[in-house]
């Protein structure tokens, strides 16, 4: 899956037995990966208690039990909120600047759209002059309605309009792009309370999900990213993009076990087909280079 992964797999040779010093060098190894260092020591430190009591004394079994490990790390988020469901969905994309918000919306209402939704997307990002025009675009490319205003407009009024579109039978789910900035967190604290009157007021049955989009490439930033947007406006799970590059992915456990978050999408590219739903054990299979 991933370079990675291949480097597990390498680290875990054919015939490599499992000494000690095995496990301090995978712990090396994990850091390297994005793990925080104590999330290493403990996974290395747990991963030889497994091996010695199971008494897997060979590469490939010990990256067996990594797997299982990792995975039970995974299933410490919470629950997810999914997308898909009855009655109308409104979903807020989240996140710092370039992260790939924008993108991310529309890959979403293409997918829904594939899934036989009706998405409406939500320029939200008000903010960016050019934001606006990107949404559009990929509306007209997509054959999806975008509710937008005017640069320097109110997200909120935004979302509103979005809301009586659907209502109207325009849509039944809600895909909001919003302004990449978290520095001023507490403009950002309003400008959340703010579309959550609204939904509260207009949709008050509406599953309303606020998902943060990260950058995987960023790697323990990221972590740091959630740390701060979940504090402050509490998120519901996390979309992972640009993890088709140099990303080494290991935060997405540190964002399960820290912070209880899930991962609910991974992006893989710049194209509408490149996200896929997450999945705990495929991508714990995935890291421990097993598939
Ligand atoms: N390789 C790769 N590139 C991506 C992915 N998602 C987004 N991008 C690229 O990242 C860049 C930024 O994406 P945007 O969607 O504009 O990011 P944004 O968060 O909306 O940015 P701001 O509106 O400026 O805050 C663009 O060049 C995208 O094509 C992905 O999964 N993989
Ligand atoms: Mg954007």
């Amino acid at each position: 899956m991933s370079v990675f992964s291949d480097k597990i797999k390498n680290f875990f040779g054919i015939g490599k037995t499992l000494s000690g010093e095995v496990f301090e060098d995978l712990t090396d190894l994990l850091v390297e990966g994005d793990f925080g260092a104590a999330g290493a020591y403990r996974l290395a430190d747990e991963l030889k208690d497994a091996c010695k009591k199971e008494k897997v004394a060979d590469g490939e079994g010990a990256r067996k039990i990594l797997a299982k490990l990792l995975e039970a790390m995974l299933l410490k988020a919470k629950k997810a909120v999914p997308p898909e469901g009855g009655g109308l969905a409104i979903i807020l994309l989240l996140g710092v600047n370039g992260v790939g918000k924008t993108t991310t919306a529309a890959k979403l209402a293409d997918k829904m759209r594939g899934e036989g939704k009706k998405p409406i997307l939500a320029a939200g990002d008000t903010f960016r002059a050019a934001a606006i025009d990107q949404l559009k675009i990929h509306g007209e490319r997509l054959g999806v309605r975008v509710v937008a205003h005017q640069h320097g407009g109110d997200p909120a009024a935004v979302v509103y309009d979005a809301v009586e579109a659907a209502q109207a039978g325009g849509g039944d789910v809600i895909i909001a792009d919003t302004a990449g900035r978290m520095h001023t967190k507490s403009a950002l604290v309003e400008e959340l309370k703010k579309i959550d009157r609204i939904v509260e007021s207009k949709a008050k049955d509406a599953r309303y999900i606020k998902y943060l989009v990260l950058d995987a490439t960023t790697g323990r930033n990221a972590l740091a990213q959630a740390e701060i947007f979940h504090q402050a406006v509490s998120i519901d799970g996390v979309i992972l993009t640009k993890f088709d590059s140099s990303a080494k992915g290991g935060v997405v456990f540190s964002l399960a076990e820290d912070l209880a978050l899930p991962v609910i999408f991974l992006c893989t590219g710049e194209k509408y087909g490149d996200i896929k739903p997450f999945d705990s054990k495929t991508y714990a299979e995935e890291f421990s280079g097993l598939v």
